[in-house]
């Protein structure tokens, strides 16, 4: 679709979502006072942003702008603070979001009449139910593995002979490192992986141990789920489901827009949603947007991979460090491994920073691996951090769900 002709779509969109929201979400509509309507998409800027304390704070049905009679589907999102982050669906939202999720799958190379092993987690998290309805929508065979169980997954996996799979990357990991040690090949052409941030040198790894190509497809639970952008198979940035999600991308500090290009926090706005819509929500994950068109001929923005969430950032003796940045540089080192945790400690003021890696099974001495990993990481990151390697198969690997890369024994509090 021509920009001009999506542009138009998104403002009518726009206009019908901020109508929605000072009708049915007193909160909003509180917020929203003396704010007039969108004229231009400019205006969208006139807005304050949603948080997640918002969610927390109107918990658990106060941002809805749909009586619970109306409802199809609920869906939340644990948080640190105990409480979920939940949200709504409308049949009408259910089936817009079955629609992004096939539009996804298809631009990724999947083709009706292939089936698709289904490792996110089914439940309230959105991965598992997401990817499942938009596949069933798109003619795709869905196989409802769910995650856990790793030895069940590869079982299926050797016996159902799947053509797609999708997972979290780290899991795709997990999987590939036990089906080489079963000395299996997969069946999978295509993995739809993402729930967590990845690098292209993962990318580069899982590709060449499960012989498929690996997709990135994003989303979260205040925005949809799964398939708010997603790559195509020519694997050139996100393509943002634009006529549904509008995205900014915003100084994490000031909050002003930033020019194309320049990284900074995502924030989006939903323009079909009617049990939960968001006006400008802060998704704190870090990237880029472009909108030239891409090689697949699609006019819609592409987002660069998340390269981290704000709140991810270690900041070690004043240099910022991101867990995608260690995952980067291991990669790249003879002998060493993907798989890592990344542990804080506090000596004094001084934060330092342990890296546990470990070595792979080609056999090199550990204690070179180590010295060839730590010169890297110091170049890579400015800063010197102390790494420990150990056999293969100790450092946490993914048993299905997201990975947490980092442990903080700061105790900062
Ligand atoms: O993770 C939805 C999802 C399921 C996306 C399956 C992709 C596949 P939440 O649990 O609400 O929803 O977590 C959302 O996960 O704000 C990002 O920080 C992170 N995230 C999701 N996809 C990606 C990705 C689902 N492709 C949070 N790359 C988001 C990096 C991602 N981070």
């Amino acid at each position: 679709m021509p920009r001009e002709m999506l542009e138009t779509i998104q403002l009518q969109r726009l206009q019908t979502t901020v109508k929605r929201l000072r009708n049915h979400v007193p909160v909003m509509a509180e917020r929203l006072d003396g704010i007039g309507d969108p004229a231009s998409l400019d205006d969208l800027t006139n807005y304050p942003f949603l948080r997640k304390t918002d969610l927390r704070n109107n918990y658990p049905f106060g941002l809805f702008a749909s009586p619970r009679r109306d409802l199809a589907r609920i869906h939340a999102s644990s948080g640190t603070s105990g409480k979920p982050t939940v949200v709504g669906y409308t049949t009408e939202d259910v089936r817009i979001w079955s629609e992004c999720v096939a539009r996804c799958l298809r631009g990724a190379g999947i083709e009706p009449g292939w089936w698709l092993h289904n490792a996110y987690g089914y439940g309230l998290f959105t991965g598992g139910l997401g990817l499942h309805a938009g596949a069933e929508l798109a003619g795709i065979g869905v196989i409802p593995v769910s995650g856990g169980n790793t030895q069940r997954q590869l079982m299926l996996i050797e016996d159902f002979a799947p053509e797609a799979i999708c997972c979290t990357p780290s899991y795709a990991l997990t999987l590939a490192e036990l089906l080489a040690e079963r000395g299996r090949d997969a069946s999978m052409q295509v993995g739809i992986l993402g729930a967590e941030p990845w690098t292209e040198s993962m990318r580069t790894a899982i590709e060449a141990q499960l012989g498929m190509i690996a997709v990135n497809i994003y989303g979260l639970s205040e925005v949809i789920g799964p398939g708010v952008s997603c790559e195509t198979a020519h694997r050139d940035g996100l393509v943002i489901l634009e006529d549904h999600f509008l995205p900014e991308v915003v100084d994490p500090e000031t909050g002003e827009p930033l020019p194309d290009g320049e990284v900074g926090v995502l924030v989006l706005t939903s323009l079909t949603k009617q049990a939960f819509p968001v006006l400008r929500y802060w998704t704190n994950d870090l990237c880029s947007i472009r909108r030239d068109p891409s090689p697949c001929g699609r006019t819609h923005a592409r987002m660069s991979a998340i390269l981290g969430r704000a709140d991810d950032m270690l900041v070690i003796r004043g240099v910022n460090v991101y867990p995608s940045q260690v995952e980067h540089t291991l990669l790249n080192v003879k002998g060493a491994s993907p798989h890592f945790q990344l542990v804080v400690h506090r000596k004094g003021n001084l934060d330092t920073l342990t890296v546990r890696c470990e070595h792979d099974a080609t056999g090199g001495p550990p204690q070179l691996i180590q010295a060839a990993v730590v010169a890297a990481l110091t170049s890579a990151l400015g800063i010197t951090a102390t790494v420990s390697i150990h056999e293969p198969g100790s450092v946490p690997r993914s048993e299905g769900g997201k990975l947490s890369r980092t442990l903080d024994q700061r105790n900062l509090a």
